[in-house]
């Protein structure tokens, strides 16, 4: 017979489930899941200096490795602190385990000191949540939270635990069985023949993919089936490290800041293969005048996406890369010679504002600069806002970049401890987060977390002095009435990276930019590179929110 707490019993479970760091902060409800987590030979704990910072450090470890993660929050603010993290991963289909604290369960619903609903605060935020009521149920919530978390459809899973079941002692026999992955379901063999007739038939096709395609790991099936139907690519946000960004077949991103020329062939296409996307408002623009000629197969692991928000001509609910594995080899060979001239005529018409080769005079030239600078493999992190929006426009992305950046909350502040999760979970790849001062501020304190851990990212921040996306909206749809979307203080980032310990170059005052930057992109450890940039740097084109994606805003007068 096995004998041990509910708080033993978890970080065992923890253990068996192969949870090697977990992020936190202790508080009086989960100190007891501390004190066992302290004798664990095989995770280590990283002390985060918030526990928004936990949720998204455990996210970067997420994002990157495609498992779950796990990370630690007190009852009461710590758990209400740790719930954007949590909604951040639910919108972006991430499998983080959040693990709280929670008042005994003689004290739930008294108002006790530090005690929120936790349960119900997660629920609409979760994947799945649990309020443990005994420790001996621990045996079967922590595989099946794994479990859940990963299979399908990733998302994030909360397990409340009150701090009396933390010191229950339990008595069982035999360890249960770690949480694995549910098979996925399979694609009817009528479906694949009818998508592959309707590819093989269409005159104009496009493949549009998304953050679940880049999931399933499908980049090099995406290239195959491109090549072989002559079927230019479209890409969600999330879905930019799918295809390689200069190959020809590559339309890049469509949606509000696409490549112009990317909204236009989806004016014209008649199929629309999109996979692994959810037809979120920022790629579709008015969604009924979405591709209005197109018919649409659509393939997604999760039935609640198919006819969402647009009636598939097809639904095919499956593992992506089964569906693509089953249709090349009944997609015939077609080089489309008239619609691929169609497209780069489109192109000549709207060329792409995205530089294709690297500088310093605009923030673009400089991320794709950073990108020539860093490894083919490297972790590409943003904060939200105009500088998220260049790098999706100008990096060059590959099909092995992992690219990791709010897609569906858009939250401010996830850059900084995403990077610091990522580069903890793969520690020999380079990881850059390119960051906003608006952004940058809002976890600003988790740099005491990466220069403790001499995580190797290196912030590449684009200091505007405002919150520039915002402030380019007030400019376009408010008049220029810029209220509240300006600093009156400049911040001194360089000095707070250097009391925090990184390692810092300002491009500010430097003769030779290259050479600063190649410099600091060759650091190991944290490392901050200051980019001054002015206001009126804007993010083009622009489609008005709720207008057709036809409708871009290509120039901007200064105001
Ligand atoms: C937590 C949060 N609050 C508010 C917003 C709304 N918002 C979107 S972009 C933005 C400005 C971002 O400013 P900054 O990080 O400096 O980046 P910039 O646009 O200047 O590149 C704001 C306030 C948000 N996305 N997230």
């Amino acid at each position: 017979m096995i004998s041990l707490s509910g708080a033993e019993l978890a970080v065992a479970l923890l253990e068996r489930q192969h949870v090697r760091i977990i992020a936190g902060i202790p508080g009086g409800a989960n100190l007891p899941l501390y004190d066992a987590l302290s004798r664990s030979s095989c995770i280590r704990h990283i002390l985060t200096r918030h526990e928004q910072g936990a949720g998204f450090l455990t996210q970067g470890m997420a994002r990157v490795t495609g498992a779950p993660a796990v990370c630690f929050a007190t009852s009461g603010p710590g758990a209400t602190n740790v719930l954007t993290a949590i909604a951040d991963a639910k919108l972006d289909s991430v499998p983080l385990i959040c693990v709280t604290g929670q008042v005994p369960r003689s004290l739930m619903g008294t108002d006790a000191f530090q005690e929120v609903d936790t349960y119900g605060m997660s629920i609409p935020l979760t994947k799945h949540n649990y309020l443990v009521r005994s420790a001996r149920e621990l045996l079967t919530v922590i595989p099946e939270a794994f479990s859940i978390a990963a299979s399908g459809r990733p998302g994030p899973v909360l397990i409340d635990v009150p701090r009396d079941v933390q010191l229950e002692r339990v008595g069982f026999a035999q360890w249960p069985e770690p949480g694995e992955v549910d098979p996925a379901p399979v694609a009817y063999d009528a479906d694949i023949e009818a998508a592959a007739g309707m590819i093989n038939a269409a005159k104009r096709p496009v493949l549009w993919v998304g953050g679940g395609a880049v999931a399933a790991g499908t980049q090099d099936r995406i290239k195959q089936l491109a090549e072989t139907a002559s079927m230019p690519v479209a890409l969600t946000l999330m879905g930019l490290a799918a295809m390689d960004r200069d190959h020809p077949l590559c339309l890049g991103m469509l949606g509000m800041h696409a490549e112009r020329g990317t909204n236009m062939v989806l004016e014209a296409c008649d199929l629309i293969l999109a996979a692994g996307v959810r037809f979120d408002d920022r790629a579709t623009g008015r969604v009924q005048e979405f591709c209005p000629q197109a018919k649409i197969i659509h393939v997604d692991i999760d039935h609640s996406e198919i006819d969402k928000i647009r009636t598939a001509s097809l639904g095919i609910l499956a593992d992506i890369r089964a569906v693509f594995d089953a249709l090349l080899p009944r997609v015939t060979a077609n080089p489309r010679g008239e619609w691929l001239e169609y497209i780069a005529a489109l192109k000549r018409a709207f060329p792409p504002l995205a530089p294709t080769s690297g500088g310093h005079d605009t923030p673009q030239r400089l991320i794709r600069r950073v990108g020539e600078l860093a490894p083919p493999d490297a972790v590409v992190v943003t904060d939200v806002g105009k500088h998220q929006m260049w790098t999706a426009q100008s990096y060059p992305f590959t099909r092995r970049t992992s690219w990791l950046t709010s897609g569906g909350l858009g939250t401010m502040g996830f850059g900084l401890p995403t990077a610091i999760g990522a580069s903890m979970a793969a520690p020999t790849r380079k990881v850059v987060c390119f960051s906003g001062d608006g952004s940058l501020l809002m976890n600003i304190q988790e740099m005491a977390t990466a220069a403790e851990q001499q995580a190797d990212v290196t912030v590449v921040l684009f200091n505007n002095n405002c919150l520039g996306l915002v402030h380019q909206q007030q400019e376009l749809f408010f008049n220029a009435n810029c209220f509240s979307s300006t600093y009156s203080i400049e911040v001194d980032f360089p000095g707070i990276a250097r009391a925090f310990g990184w390692h810092v170059r300002d491009l500010a005052d430097a003769s030779d930019p290259d050479a600063v930057l190649s410099e600091a992109m060759a650091h190991k450890g944290p490392s901050l590179v200051h980019v001054p940039v002015a206001r009126e740097e804007r993010v083009l084109p622009m489609v008005p929110p709720g207008a057709a994606n036809r409708t871009m805003i290509e120039e901007v007068a200064n105001v």
